[in-house]
């Protein structure tokens, strides 16, 4: 068993200015800030205790390389990534695309770094260097779409790396699981007509985008049935996260029977997050670890693809990393040091609506066909 693991210390030089959540605009009433909610900080603290835990000692460092121009236009338009270059050519940097997801000089190094990484993980487990992986990468890119950023995103990486493993790997069929507690906006709109790739995102309804991810939007065309939607209601605990996993995110795999699988791997579903209203804690988290790692031995030799998203809480994120890894590595190195509160609080025991959302959307799984049946 081994665990590929990537983090690079230019991704904790990505500058996300002196905003909040909006940029700072006195005259609006938006006060300058010395973190933003996205800054680097969290993520940085996260690789930190991967490594003072020791847990470092239990996995196989991945180097990263920035991804080509050829490979960020599989999935974005030539006008976005030349924009996104140019505005980081610029003294102070640019924006994203959504005016509140600002940059630093230099940042499209940092963000063709991400998604190169993404592909090189991809290529290290596919090529079976290591059984499983992931990748700490920053800035996030869930939200990115062809033609824009969007919500702290500047390229899609696990879009990004899905294609690069259809155009080069040999990989036909994979899935990508979404647990970021924001919708997965940005792979449900580049694969929505794609029966190739199943796209399951697990997020807090309507959370953002704004009103987006919604239980009836199931995909195009010849995809339609292979998007699917879990928009959990708020205060779901590790309760209503496990009967998600269990319900919908394995019985989708294994329906579909993909050959390799990404996840988006954002920790914001977690208590202490302060852009969502969920109560997940470093169980919830082993356990959604668990359901994707179960089934990708089912059906894809174990190839798992981890990707770093969202996740706010310079606290309580290293923990919910730290356990995640722990789950791929099989290793326990270091106790949630925040469990006691958090996993103390009520809320955790799945409750009647929650459980019938989750109903809600299993009742759609049928129209998944695996390879033999399609
Ligand atoms: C603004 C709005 C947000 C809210 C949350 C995120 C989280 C992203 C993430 C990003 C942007 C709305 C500023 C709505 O963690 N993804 O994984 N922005 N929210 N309207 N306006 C004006
Ligand atoms: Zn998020």
């Amino acid at each position: 068993m081994s665990t590929g693991y990537l983090w690079h210390e230019v991704f904790g030089w990505h500058d996300t200015g002196t905003g909040t959540l909006f940029p700072a605009d006195p005259a609006a009433g938006h006060q300058p800030i010395s973190h933003h909610v996205a800054h680097p900080d969290t993520k940085r603290r996260m690789h930190e205790l991967i490594c003072v835990s020791g847990l470092i000692d239990h996995l196989t460092r991945i180097t990263g390389r920035e991804a080509t121009r050829e490979e960020i236009t599989r999935v974005h338009t030539p006008a976005h990534v030349d924009r996104i270059a140019a505005e980081s050519e610029q003294p102070k940097g640019g924006d994203a695309g959504d005016g509140i997801s600002p940059f630093g000089k230099g940042a499209y190094r940092i963000a063709a770094l991400g998604a190169g990484s993404a592909i090189a993980m991809t290529e290290a487990v596919v090529r079976g260097e290591v059984d499983n992986g992931y990748a700490l990468v920053n800035p996030a890119g869930h939200h990115a779409l062809p033609e824009t950023g969007l919500g702290f995103c500047i390229f899609n990486n696990v879009a990004i790396a899905a294609k690069h493993a259809q155009a080069v790997l040999g990989i036909e069929r994979l899935a990508i699981v979404d647990w970021d507690v924001h919708h997965g906006n940005g792979a449900q709109a580049i694969f929505a007509d794609d029966p190739s790739v199943l796209t399951v995102s697990l997020h807090q309804d309507r959370c953002f985008p704004p009103n987006s991810g919604l239980v009836e939007e199931r995909g195009t065309g010849a995809g339609e049935g292979y998007n699917v939607n879990i928009p959990m209601p708020v205060g779901c605990g590790d309760g209503a996260y496990q009967y998600a996993a269990e319900t919908v995110i394995g019985p989708a795999l294994d329906a579909f029977r993909p050959e390799l699988v990404l996840v988006a791997s954002g920790f914001d579903p977690n208590a202490m997050d302060p852009l969502a209203r969920q109560l997940v804690t470093t169980r919830g988290f082993t356990t959604l670890t668990r359901t994707v790692m179960d089934a990708a031995e089912r059906h894809s030799q174990g190839r798992l693809v981890l990707v770093q998203e969202g996740g706010y809480s310079p606290v309580y994120v290293p923990f919910c990393g730290l356990a995640t890894i722990e789950t791929l590595a099989g290793v326990h190195v270091l106790d949630d040091a925040i469990l006691p509160v958090v996993g103390g609080m009520g809320g955790h025991d799945l409750e009647p609506h929650q459980r019938a959302l989750v109903d809600r959307v299993a009742t759609h799984l049928g129209d998944i066909a695996s390879p033999s049946s399609a």
